[in-house]
């Protein structure tokens, strides 16, 4: 029978795409405060710093591209006969372009905006500022990344549980499993009986919940396992 597979992936994915990880030692949150930068409280004490702190990774998104763990992934889907899903602690969208479909950003994502006031929600490429002004409702100052802070609820997590209850196989990639509700998705997929496995560039706080792990790059281990799992399967 084919087996129900979700992926959870998160910053050291990315990382070799030439995007940050948060808290690794040269980290986003090594730099700079996340109380001040990714809560609503930051956010309503300091809008401008928040602004510029999210300005600069847009603008680093827009010259980033994906890699072979991103395309592996994408492969990976379109091969697969089973339930196929890949949640993204990601802001960027370097899975979808890399071509995956079944794709939940739970933490937001960075080319999109979001009224705070009517709570549109659109496609946004370029800066915000306190001077923005939301394209439905025309409240000035009203959008915001459309990005999900600490303290908020991340997105989707009814469909994300629904997958978890039946899941057969859990993948985690490039994630420290510090910051829940993700944290906690490997335990979730373990009651349902999955087999868990993590592909990191070395064991961080939650490894040893794991039934399996390899360590070592994003851009290597992740093909290398999709193509062995593929040729298993075959
Ligand atoms: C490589 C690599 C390479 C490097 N190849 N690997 C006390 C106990 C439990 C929970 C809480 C608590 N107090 C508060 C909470 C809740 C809080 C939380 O978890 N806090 C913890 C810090 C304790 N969580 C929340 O508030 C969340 N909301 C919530 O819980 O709502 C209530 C709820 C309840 C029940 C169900 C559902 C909901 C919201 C969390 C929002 C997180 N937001 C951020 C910033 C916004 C997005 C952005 O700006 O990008 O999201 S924080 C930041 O951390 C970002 C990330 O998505 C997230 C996870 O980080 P990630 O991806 O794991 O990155 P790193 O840097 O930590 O790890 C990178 C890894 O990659 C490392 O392992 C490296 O080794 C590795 N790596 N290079 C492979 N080349």
């Amino acid at each position: 029978m084919a087996e129900n597979i979700v992926i959870l992936t998160g910053a050291g994915i990315s990382a070799e795409s030439g995007l940050g990880t948060f808290r690794d030692k040269d980290g986003a949150w090594a730099k700079f405060d996340w109380r001040k930068l990714a809560s609503p409280e930051g956010y309503g004490e300091d809008p401008i710093a928040v602004h510029d702190f999210y300005n600069a990774r847009r603008r680093g998104l827009l010259k980033a591209e994906p890699h072979g763990a991103h395309q592996a992934l994408a492969q990976w889907e379109a091969a697969h006969e089973g339930e196929f899903l890949l949640v993204t602690q990601n802001i960027d969208d370097l899975h979808l372009r890399a071509g995956s479909k079944n794709l939940i950003p739970m933490h937001g994502e960075l080319f999109k905006a979001r009224c705070s006031a009517c709570h549109h929600v659109y496609d946004w490429r370029e800066d915000l500022s306190i001077e923005s002004t939301c394209p439905r409702c025309q409240i000035r100052s009203g959008p915001r990344p459309h990005v999900v802070w600490f303290g908020e609820m991340p997105l989707e997590m009814e469909r994300i549980y629904r997958a978890l209850e039946s899941c057969t196989l859990f993948v985690a990639i490039g994630t420290s499993g510090t910051v829940y509700p993700a944290a906690g998705f490997v335990q979730d997929a373990k009651a349902a009986g999955a087999h868990t496995v993590e592909l990191c560039l070395e064991p961080g706080e939650i490894s040893v919940l794991f039934d399996e792990a390899i360590y070592g790059p994003a851009s290597e281990v992740v093909p290398h396992f999709v193509e062995t799992y593929l040729k298993s399967r075959a």
